[in-house]
């Protein structure tokens, strides 16, 4: 079975994209990558990859799409394979649309939730260009082979949601939580396809965007110290105060970008283990504080 390798790349709309430039480089230090002739689009740049995020200028405030990697050309055809194998529609991108995304290979589909889906590979790869941090970084974003980072997204049927993404997608993963919630119990899924603990999450009820937040780990405890300093003082809200995850063991919080979808920012999340189990509350912190941003979830059971 042909497996996912990571979660390469996102493109999000915005309305505000001067808010978003500020927001990118000045408070998280994503790196600023304008292209001539491209006025409806920047990118966003993490590591040695040529982006990691396309923003799109047009004003939806919310996730347009998601690609996900395959480590070849000869790994993406086997993916075709499986894709008709499990009678999933998709379609093999033009070359513009390669073009379009900087990749040699992609296919275009939709994930069980109607999310707009993307499986590329070769991805370009700016090799002669050292990563430049917005601000100042003591140490990187932790990407490279661990992709991007991880999200939450909308599935209103995790069950059909998590078939996919394992039969289909070849991840593995399970529900990783009991919480109390409002109205009941939240049950979040989690899914892996590499060392990252979870790429994937889904579960949470009654999304209105399609992504609840997006999470990016930085390398070094002093740049999450950092950030959550420049939040504050930017009087940004935070939805989850800081506090260490039971999964994935990574310190975090959560923050409402520009676009009101959320931001977790998190530092030394530990590597997936071999074996799924799961949680009624985080180790510490994770307080809720801003409420109504999608994250009124009890992960703290004192
Ligand atoms: C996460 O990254 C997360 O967002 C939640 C809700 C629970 C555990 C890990
Ligand atoms: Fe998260």
């Amino acid at each position: 079975m042909v497996e996912i390798t990571e979660l390469g790349y996102i493109g999000i709309s915005v309305s505000d994209a001067e808010a978003w430039k500020t927001y990118a480089t000045e408070v998280i230090g994503f790196e600023l990558v304008e292209e001539q002739g491209e006025d409806d689009r920047f990118y966003l740049r993490m590591d040695e990859m040529h982006h990691r995020i396309i923003v799109h200028t047009d004003g939806n405030d919310d996730l347009e799409y998601v690609g996900w990697r395959v480590k070849s050309p000869k790994a993406l055809k086997a993916m075709k394979q499986q894709l008709d194998d499990a009678g999933v529609d998709y379609r093999v991108a033009t070359d513009d649309e390669c073009r379009e995304r900087h990749v040699l290979g992609l296919l275009k589909l939709t994930d069980p939730g109607g999310n707009p889906t993307e499986i590329y590979c070769t991805p370009r790869v700016e090799a002669d260009r050292a990563f430049h941090p917005g601000r100042p970084l003591w140490g990187k974003f932790t990407a490279g082979g661990q992709g991007l980072g991880h999200m939450i997204l909308r599935q209103p049927d995790p069950q059909a949601a998590y078939d996919f993404y394992t039969e289909v997608f070849g991840m593995d993963g399970s529900i990783e939580y009991k919480l109390p919630a409002p109205g009941g119990e939240a049950t979040p899924w989690f899914v892996h396809c590499n060392n990252r603990q979870h790429s994937l999450a889904f579960g949470i009820p009654n999304m209105e965007k399609r992504i609840n937040h997006l999470n990016i780990e930085y390398t070094e405890l002093d740049d999450l110290g950092k950030s959550h300093d420049i939040v504050r003082h930017h009087n940004i809200p935070v939805a989850i105060q800081l506090g260490k995850h039971s999964n994935d063991k990574a310190l975090s919080f959560y923050h409402v970008t520009p676009s009101g979808w959320l931001m977790e920012l998190g530092w030394e999340g530990r590597h997936t283990p071999d074996q799924e189990e799961y949680y009624v509350a985080d180790i510490w912190g994770h307080e809720m504080e801003a409420q109504g941003f999608g994250m009124d979830l009890e992960m703290n059971r004192e």
